[in-house]
Formats: C-alpha cells, structure tokens, sequence
C-alpha cells in the first residue's frame, strides 16, 4: 500500500483548539518547488491539498492538510536566495544591521536554520561564530562554497540539542522564510528556548498574513507555508504557550509585506509591539469573519488576469513569464495557465533552467531568451521585485514590451 504523504488536521497547531473554519480551497496542487526534469514530465505527479483554514480560538491562519515535509525539502531544492539580487541585498543588510546592534563577537554563536546557501550568514559570519541548519543536501553544498558551514537536519528540539552540546549556547538565532513553514511549531520552540543564551535573541521574518487579506499576495499560500501569521497569534504561541517575550516587531517590504520579529528570554517589551497589536486590531486580524472575504478577493484576482491575458492570446499576443518563483507556481495552478498562454518562462536560478513548472509544464529557461527574441508582453510572476525588476528591464520596456504585474492588482506597465 503506498504511504499517505500528507495528513488532515483537525486541530489548530498551535493552541490546540477543535475544528478549523475553512477561508480558501485552491485545490490539488503539486509542491510549489517540485520542478521537473524533461524525463519527469510523463510521470504522474504527487498532488496534495491545498487548503486554507482559520482557528476561531487564536486567529491563526494555517493549512489543513500537513505534506510530509521530506517530501518538500529533502530531494534537491530549487529555491537559491542567491539568485535574487533585492533578496541577497535585504539579507546582507540584515546581517550587518544586527551584527552591530547586537555587538557579536567570534566568542558568539549565531544558529540558522533553512540557511539554504549561506548568502545571511556571510554577511555574519565576519562577526561572529556561525552555523547553518537545512535539510536540502544541494542548498548547504552552496553554502559550503561561501564557506559556511551547514548541518544537515530540520531545527527542532533534537538538532538543537545537539547544537548546544558541541558548540554552546546561542547568542542569535535567527528564521528568514522558514517559521512559517514547520508543522510542529512547538518543536521549534523548544528548540529554540533550549539553544538560545539568556540574554539572547531568536529572530525571525515571515509574510504577515495581514498582506495577504489586505494586498491579495495570495500566491504565497503553498504547502511549504503552513502558517499565515499575524502578530496576534505569533504573540499567543509564543508568550501564552511557550513563556518567551515577543519583545519587538519591525513591517519590511520585501515579499510584499513581512513581519521582522524580535524574541527574548527577558520579559521586555518595545512599543512597536503594543503598536502594531493596535493596528492588526484595526484591520481586524482578530475576528473570523476578515478572513472570509479573503476568498473572493482571489477569485476576483483570477477573472480579471485571466480575461486580460486571454484577450491579449486571441489578438495574436506572445506572452512570457518573468521569474519561476514558487509562488508563481500556485498562481499558474490556480489560474489553470498552461504553456498555451505563457509560452515560457525565464528565471535567473540556474538549477530551474531547462526545468518545467509543476502541475503547468511551462518551460523555464535562462533569461537570455529575451535579449534573442522580444515578447509582446511579460507576466511577471515574481512580482515581489517589481520595482528592481522594471529598472532592471527598462531597455525592453523602452522597445514596447509591457509587463502585466498580477499582484497586488492586476496592472499593465
Ligand atoms: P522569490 C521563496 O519563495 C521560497 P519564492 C520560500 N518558500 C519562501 O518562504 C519564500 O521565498 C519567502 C527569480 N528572479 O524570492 C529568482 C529572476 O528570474 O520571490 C527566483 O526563482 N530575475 C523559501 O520562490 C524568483 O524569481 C530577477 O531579476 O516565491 C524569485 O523568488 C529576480 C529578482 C528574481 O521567492
């Protein structure tokens, strides 16, 4: 009998609460990452739920169902941060930035973990002592290049322990795009709470799931994103639950909008705390019924790409893809857009040149494409660059090409 790789959950992850109200159903879908080789394209492909649910107890946002996280991020892992250019920018100046807030020392210990290829820690590791954890085999093997070391594992109770063991305590700890993305939340925490010194700091960003119902960002629900965090339930999982001090929180634009949040040991709190607990109360992050009109937003988002684009296809238009993002990949699925409307995609991340998209089959190809022969127009699926993206591409705009943004509303440019 083949194993079930995914599991329904009824009970909210973090507090534990029965029966989770369901917000968004975006069907079967493949995992978001899961690029095909060409010999790929003829086998069947897993497809698991994507479903969106709320919990009426602590308002956290989350997936139904639970896809074996092995079979998200063990085999080889085509997301590299260092193939966007604003991604490294934000990140080096993330490490400079606490490096010197918090005065680091080569006495200090600094744990990430999803390190993916070391493009954060190279920019702290001129300061500080520092170790990457990531169960992607292929990701630390690029970190190793920049020379950071990598453990190869999910961060929890155990790796942490192990960590703590050889190396010490931890002065940072530090979760870029991966807190939201581990099931046993509790573990984490654990982990944390048992590797972090006491007067350290876990640090961590995540999209803020108050972008996601505001900004219609909904392409970043995939199955690697269990969580949709508000700064509301962050603060009940990790004060009510785990006794740690949510002591600060910072909103960066980067991946839209994300939440930078600062954690200690110490009970003391910022004001941007109460600030921003004020403002999510403001747009109603802590009532049910905000997140039912999430829907309809999305489907709203949906007839209008879909009428613009097909319209565009029957006057003879080419259309291409700029940017093989994962979350490019939910939008694709969802809109049903197949290689009949995007003849291709390019994207800057060698490991996904000479790929096909998941569930959609587009091919992904290196962005030299463009400089060979000129699209009509450009869905520009990683949309979170935007802006560096349109002045990267301003000679091809200068020559006529027009660039459809989908997110935060449809928009030609
Ligand atoms: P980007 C990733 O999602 C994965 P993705 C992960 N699950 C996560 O949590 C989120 O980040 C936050 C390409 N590109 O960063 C490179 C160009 O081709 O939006 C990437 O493939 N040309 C861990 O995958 C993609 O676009 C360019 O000029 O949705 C961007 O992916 C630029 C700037 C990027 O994240």
């Amino acid at each position: 009998m083949a194993i079930k790789k995914w599991k329904e959950e009824k009970f909210c992850r973090s507090c534990g609460q029965f029966g989770l109200t369901s917000i968004l159903d975006l069907g079967n879908q493949p995992p978001a990452n899961a690029f095909l080789k060409k010999e790929e394209l003829n086998r069947k492909e897993s497809l698991f739920p994507l479903r969106v649910v709320v919990c009426s107890n602590c308002f956290l946002v989350q997936l139904q169902d639970t896809v074996d996280p092995e079979a998200l991020f063990q085999r080889d892992y085509y997301y590299f941060t260092g193939a966007s250019i604003p991604l490294v920018k934000h990140f080096e100046d993330f490490g400079k930035r606490i490096s010197k807030e918090l005065a680091l020392s080569k006495k200090d210990l600094v744990v990430e973990m999803g390190s993916n290829d070391g493009v954060l820690l190279s920019a702290i590791s001129p300061y500080a002592r520092v170790l990457g954890v990531d169960p992607a085999l292929n990701v630390g093997k690029e970190a190793k290049k920049r020379g950071i070391q990598t453990m190869q594992a999910f961060f929890g109770e155990k790796s942490a322990n192990t960590i703590l063991k050889k190396e010490g305590s931890a002065r940072l700890i530090l979760a870029n795009n991966v807190f939201a993305h581990i099931a046993d939340i509790h573990d984490v925490l654990k982990g944390i709470s048992a590797l972090l010194d006491s007067e350290g700091q876990f640090v961590a960003e995540m999209h803020w799931v108050g972008n996601l119902m505001g900004k219609g960002g909904f392409d970043q629900i995939y199955h690697e994103h269990i969580y949709y965090f508000s700064l509301h339930s962050l603060k009940y999982l990790i004060e009510e639950i785990h006794g740690l001090t949510l002591a600060r929180v910072e909103l960066i634009p980067i991946h839209g909008e994300c939440l930078r949040i600062y954690v200690i040991k110490e009970k003391k709190v910022h004001s941007s705390v109460p600030n921003f607990l004020k403002k999510e109360k403001t747009l109603g992050l802590h009532k049910l019924k905000t997140y039912f009109t999430f829907g309809s937003g999305v489907n709203q988002t949906r007839n209008t790409l879909l009428k613009k684009i097909t319209a565009l296809r029957r006057a003879g238009k080419r259309i291409v893809g700029y940017g093989a993002p994962a979350k490019g990949n939910t939008l694709l699925n969802y809109f049903k857009i197949g290689p009949e409307i995007l003849n291709y995609i390019i994207d800057t991340t060698e490991a996904k040149q000479g790929t096909y998209t998941p569930g959609s089959h587009i091919p992904v190809i290196s962005p030299d494409m463009l400089k060979k022969e000129r699209p009509d127009y450009i869905l520009l699926l990683s949309w979170n660059y935007a802006e560096a993206i349109l002045e990267k591409e301003k000679e091809l705009r200068s020559q006529g090409v027009k660039f459809i943004i989908p997110v935060p509303n449809v928009r030609i440019v």
